[in-house]
């Protein structure tokens, strides 16, 4: 009999035809009743940004493994599984260069006003001569990074690439990198033109990037946040937005998904993605792969490929 798994987030049709092939799945939200499933699942999938709620993750006795396809670890409680003896996995690697391109995309499309021109297009403005704004170069300018890990490092090759002078702010100073280092966040985003959210999400960084930092990064500055929605004050957010206190923002995640505070809707100075950074074939296929091969060395009792716990 093949084990059962509970699968909170849809996947590639390839990688769920293979979790299918191996385990009897039930995808949450089908799931008529899960009392009656739980004590027959010990492997959880998920995403990096649905995670495991509590009440699921204390309705599944057997649990074992919950394989995260995603490198986010904020949305699971690792003390909880540390407690219960549960495994966590995810797939680093895989999704880095992905991730610092949206940020690059998300700059570029908010910087050059690629949204902007692609309506003035289709909407036939082109041929009747009506006006449309300039944008504003990238080159030369300065990009702060909100955490210098793997996502960080591969946006600030980027900048780098575009003659972007790079700052950045993480716990400590990494002594292998050549950027500068702010201590603080309200320095760093003073000393910047365009501010990258790159850190990790949870508690440590929650609401980290406040009405302070979004004051010091000022009205000609940028926000790009590709990490996760809650390391931003988003009701501060769309103040400064809306008072004109920072310039533009490109925002491919936000604190509740896929809800998004209705007044960015309308600001044509803020491209908006629905946390696509990740949502590469390639990459969705390497980071199902990594999945599946964390499930099957759990089921067989091997060593995992990726824990965190
Ligand atoms: C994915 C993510 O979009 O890696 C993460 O933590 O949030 C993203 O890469 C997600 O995991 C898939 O839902």
């Amino acid at each position: 009999m093949k084990p059962d798994i509970l699968l909170m987030e849809r996947m590639m049709p390839r990688i769920e035809k293979a979790l299918n092939d191996a385990y009897t799945v039930h995808y949450l939200p089908d799931v008529p009743a899960l009392p009656a499933i739980a004590p027959r699942i010990r492997a959880v999938v998920t995403g990096g940004g649905t995670g495991v709620p509590p009440d699921i993750m204390s309705a599944l006795p057997q649990l074992g493994l919950i394989a995260i396809n995603g490198i986010g670890t904020d949305a699971v409680d690792l003390n909880v599984a540390r407690q219960r003896n549960i495994h966590v996995t995810t797939t680093p690697g895989v999704l880095t260069d992905d991730v610092a391109d949206m940020a690059i995309a998300l700059l570029l499309a908010v910087s050059r006003g690629i949204v902007k021109g692609d309506r003035y297009v289709r909407d036939g403005k082109w041929p009747q001569g009506a006006s449309i704004p300039l944008g504003h170069r990238v080159t030369g300018r300065v990009m702060g990074i909100v955490g210098m890990g793997h996502v960080g490092r591969a946006i600030a090759r980027r900048a780098e690439a575009f003659g972007m002078r790079v700052a950045y702010n993480d716990v400590r100073e990494m002594t292998d990198v050549g950027f500068t280092f702010h201590a603080g966040l309200e320095d760093l985003a003073r000393s910047s033109e365009i501010l990258v959210v790159a850190a990790a999400g949870g508690a440590g960084s929650r609401g980290i990037v406040n009405a302070k930092v979004l004051e010091a990064l000022g009205p000609e500055g940028t926000l790009i946040n590709v990490a996760r929605g809650s390391i931003v004050d988003e009701d501060a957010l769309v103040t400064a937005l809306q008072q004109g206190r920072i310039g533009a923002a490109g925002l491919d995640v936000f604190a509740h998904e896929p809800d998004v505070p209705p007044a960015l809707l309308g600001m044509d100075n803020v491209v908006l993605q629905p946390h696509r950074a990740s949502a590469t074939v390639e990459t969705r296929l390497a980071m199902g792969e990594m999945v599946l091969k964390n499930v099957a060395a759990f089921y067989a009792g091997e060593k995992l490929l990726s824990p965190v716990v």
